[in-house]
């Protein structure tokens, strides 16, 4: 096992990293920015490097400070978080070269999964259903548009380097098409330095459904169930939920048995995401890989009692998984608290936090790096808190979110507590009857 972690992260994740090695045993090395300085991943960690100033690309994007602060601090891995370089294949690479073992995935499965035409490839070909549409990427606008008008309208084209909705246009009706061509490539290539699109009928008013997977060194992979991330507001995730509303024993069963088709197909190792697209039919078709831990990995912890982490850790270390899969043994749903004011467009709102208190009691956990008295600085993520909340049905965690919720008093700064209050009164999002399109008629005025 390892003796020393580097966690290249901060905020909430890199305290939800050391908290997971605290228990096991493991020494945790925290990497800050000067802007990160009072921040309580510095504090509670064993050790910390300052590795530059606030800017992320001379901090907590910088690959030599790191490993400079990895080597010094002697730490034998690195845990990347999310976001930052836990997806890139230069950073896992180097990792490797200098004998770090870096939790998360090798270079070859970052550089396959984050080529998304590639991706929808592989997992075609290992049996995974794919949404229909062009075979990888289209160089020609003749063959696009031809394309196109023998699947009929409407279509979406996709950036193959993208993925969160960069470089992708939804495209209505043939005298649409150019234009729609000639945006998704700029904005692609302005984004990603590759301009390469590919084609696919356009899915109307999906959900967002991912499952969980974790596959260790021998092969085996599992997986544990679904997350409901249809709640999400220009793609950024507000809501996640499991299990899904939707998702009957039956479907999750054969979500699940893709997913570990797919997975199995890459020899994923690791904890994994596969998000799908589900249609009003209830049909379910891949729509990316994600080869990290997840903003959302609590709510899978907290219905399947399994620690994403601590496994990560254990696989990382060749310890291998037991092989069973996990079903969700009560509901679970997460609301993302974001320095935002959700009455202005969800505009940034950074600044000190002047009181606190954190919402407690039974089936509330809050994954938070925030105190009293601390200042939020302006250049980062805006999420400051996860509110996670477990109960016996949907029901109940519903009300029970809404008392949690009640209970967090944040002040000082704005934060999305107004949106998530009104939001667990709406009649649709009772329901459970809802797209990844729902909140883009929700009404926001009247918080
Ligand atoms: C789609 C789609 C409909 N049809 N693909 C959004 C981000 C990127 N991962 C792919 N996305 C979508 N791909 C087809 N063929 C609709 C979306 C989409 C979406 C997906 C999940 C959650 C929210 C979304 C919001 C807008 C569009």
């Amino acid at each position: 096992m390892f003796k020393k972690i580097l966690i290249a992260n901060r905020g909430e994740i890199a305290l939800r990293v050391i908290r997971t090695c605290k228990e096991m045993g493991i020494k945790t090395v925290a990497v800050y920015s000067t802007a990160d300085k009072d921040s309580l991943h510095v504090r509670f960690a064993d050790e910390a490097v300052c590795i530059g100033p606030a800017p992320s690309v001379e901090s907590y994007l910088n690959i030599p400070r790191i490993i400079a602060a990895a080597e010094i601090t002697n730490a034998d891995a690195i845990h990347p978080g999310y976001g930052f370089l836990s997806e890139n294949a230069k950073f896992s690479a180097i990792c490797a070269e200098y004998g770090i073992k870096f939790i998360g995935a090798s270079p070859e499965m970052i550089h396959y999964m984050g080529d998304k035409a590639t991706a929808k490839a592989t997992m075609k070909k290992a049996g995974v259903p794919t949404i229909p549409g062009s075979d990888g990427i289209i160089d020609d606008y003749d063959t696009a548009f031809k394309m196109a008008e023998d699947m009929g309208f409407p279509v979406i084209l996709k950036a193959t380097a993208g993925g969160g909705g960069k470089g992708m246009r939804v495209v209505n009706a043939a005298d649409e098409f150019k234009k729609a061509w000639d945006d998704a490539k700029r904005e692609s290539a302005a984004a990603f330095n590759n301009d390469a699109l590919y084609l696919e009928k356009f899915v109307e008013e999906p959900r967002h459904i991912e499952i969980q997977v974790f596959g260790d060194s021998t092969g085996r992979v599992c997986h544990l169930s679904e997350r409901d991330c249809s709640i999400q507001r220009r793609h950024q995730k507000l809501v996640e939920e499991t299990p899904s509303p939707i998702v009957t024993e039956e479907l999750r069963q054969r979500m699940g048995e893709a997913a570990i088709k797919g997975a199995e197909a890459i020899k994923y190792e690791g904890a994994g995401t596969i998000e799908f697209l589900v249609d009003k039919h209830g049909k379910f078709y891949f729509m990316e890989m994600n080869t990290r831990i997840q903003v959302e990995h609590p709510i899978t912890e907290e219905v399947t009692d399994f620690d994403l982490v601590k496994e990560q850790i254990k696989v990382a270390a060749g310890i291998p998984i037991s092989g069973r899969n996990y079903f969700p043994s009560r509901f679970s749903m997460e609301c993302r608290i974001n320095a935002e004011d959700p009455r202005k467009g969800f505009r940034p709102s950074p600044g000190k936090i002047t009181h606190l208190h954190i919402p407690g009691g039974h089936g509330v956990r809050v994954d938070s790096h925030i105190y009293a008295g601390y200042t939020i600085p302006p250049n980062y993520d805006s999420m400051i808190a996860k509110l996670i909340v477990t109960g016996q049905s949907r029901e109940e965690v519903i009300v029970r979110m809404k008392r949690a919720l009640a209970e967090f008093v944040i002040e000082g700064i704005e934060t999305t507590i107004p949106f998530h209050l009104k939001l667990m009164d709406d009649e649709g999002f009772k329901s459970g009857h809802f797209t990844t399109k729902y909140l883009e008629t929700f009404d926001f005025s009247k918080l």
